[in-house]
């Protein structure tokens, strides 16, 4: 279908599908860079993540270097329509130095900000609190002995000092993200002291004001982790408690809820306490496994959330999900494009009409119009989209992603 056809099939429901596009070139999502290499990073050792969090497969093709990351992401980048920012963490440090993570410095991550000035976009950051030794346990920031706390307490002010300088070098604030995977596999007998350390250690690390035109602090909450099924420090409770009452964003990450619960439904009563909100899209089966996010209904209803509570200003859309069973760089891509897509599908639902009929308790139009809403030509505006922003759609995108794929196939 033409664009001009779909244009005027919206335009009869009062849609504007040019404004809706104009929209949705402004929204930055913030592409995390573990994607691309399994969650390894380029620290001076060997092993894996840790922390419960585990990328599956052996796909040809990891990128092995922070030169051979950022060639997948300038690709990656290319095949997403828009401007768009990258989320670093710490592990991805690009240096011939071999620092611990309390001795981190902003030189050793020039090469990225150099890059993302040359680029012209946006970088995120987390301090890296797994894959170490000092982590083994499972504890870090809430662990018993003080100076396994303090050594992550140094490591977490240094990322909010180097976020800040980031986000004072591009001229966008950096969101510093922080998650850590504390918990116990049994149950404990105190939890309440160890979310008092967490506490305490986390007040330590926030302690020193930062402009937030360059940086902000935000938490991530976790339900549980293998290996820390039975309780997670960091629940939601926890960090939404604190996030309210020291005023950090607080992230939501998809996978980290009860597996029935809507994180959807969660953004407009956390964002009646919050200044701004941190997402972390991703998409659970089973268990916190994030797989590539699909453009599914979890998706659509936050994005249809997002666009309708307004919340679009003070939400950063970030995206956590890895997958090593596929090409890498596609996997991005496609991520990418279906929160992108899901963004714009709910910029082209007639959103007034339908909180009309909602305040009218006429609950039939409302089911009426969201169904027949389906049909819809969404894919015509999308491809209007790519093509404004001249990337490739359907047969060339896949072409292009395969060409890539069979590029970096030889990295062993
Ligand atoms: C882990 C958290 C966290 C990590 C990244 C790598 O369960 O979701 O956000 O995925 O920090
Ligand atoms: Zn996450």
């Amino acid at each position: 279908m033409s664009y001009e056809t779909a244009k005027a099939a919206f335009a009869e429901w009062g849609v504007d599908t040019d404004a809706a596009l104009d929209r949705l070139k402004t929204i930055p999502i913030s592409m995390h860079c573990w994607q691309g290499d399994d969650v390894v990073g380029f620290e001076q050792k060997s092993g894996s993540s840790g922390g419960g969090i585990q990328a599956t497969g052996n796909h040809p093709g990891r990128a092995r270097t922070p030169d051979e990351l950022r060639a997948d992401l300038e690709f990656a980048y290319a095949m997403i329509p828009g401007k768009h920012r990258l989320n670093l963490h710490a592990m991805y440090l690009d240096t011939n130095e071999n620092p611990d993570r309390d001795e981190i410095e902003y030189r050793h991550f020039a090469p990225w900000i150099d890059w993302a000035k040359g680029q012209g976009i946006g970088l995120d950051f987390n301090p890296t609190f797994f894959a170490h030794a000092k982590a083994d346990d499972n504890l870090t920031l809430s662990h018993p002995d003080q100076g396994i706390r303090d050594f992550w307490i140094e490591h977490g002010k240094r990322s909010r000092d180097i976020s800040a300088r980031m986000g004072a070098a591009l001229g966008t604030a950096c969101v510093n993200n922080i998650w850590v995977p504390d918990g116990y596999k049994d149950t404990p007998i105190d939890r309440m002291s160890a979310r008092a350390r967490l506490e305490g250690s986390l007040d330590a690390m926030l302690a020193a004001p930062q402009d937030k035109a360059q940086m902000l602090d935000a938490v991530e909450s976790k339900l549980f982790g293998i290996g820390v099924e039975a309780c997670t420090v960091g629940s939601h409770e926890f960090y939404m408690g604190y996030a309210i009452r020291k005023g950090t964003l607080l992230c939501l990450d998809m996978g980290h809820f009860h597996p029935t619960e809507n994180v959807a439904d969660k953004l407009s009563s956390v964002a009646l306490s919050l200044d701004e909100i941190l997402l972390h899209v991703s998409r659970p089966m089973r268990w916190d496994s994030d797989h590539v996010i699909l453009l599914n209904d979890d998706i659509l209803q936050m994005a249809q959330e997002l666009v309708s509570a307004d919340l679009l200003d003070r939400t950063h859309i970030g995206l956590d999900f890895f997958d090593a069973t596929i090409s890498r760089t596609a996997a991005w891509v496609i991520g990418t494009r279906n929160m992108q897509k899901a963004l714009l599908r709910a910029l082209l639902m007639p959103l007034d009409a339908l909180k009309t009929a909602e305040t009218a308790l006429d609950y039939t139009t409302r089911l009426t119009v969201t169904e027949e809403f389906k049909d819809m030509p969404f894919g015509a505006i999308w491809n209007e989209f790519a093509r404004r922003e001249d990337v490739p759609d359907g047969q060339a995108l896949l072409k292009e992603l395969e060409h890539y794929q069979k590029s970096v196939s030889g990295r062993n």
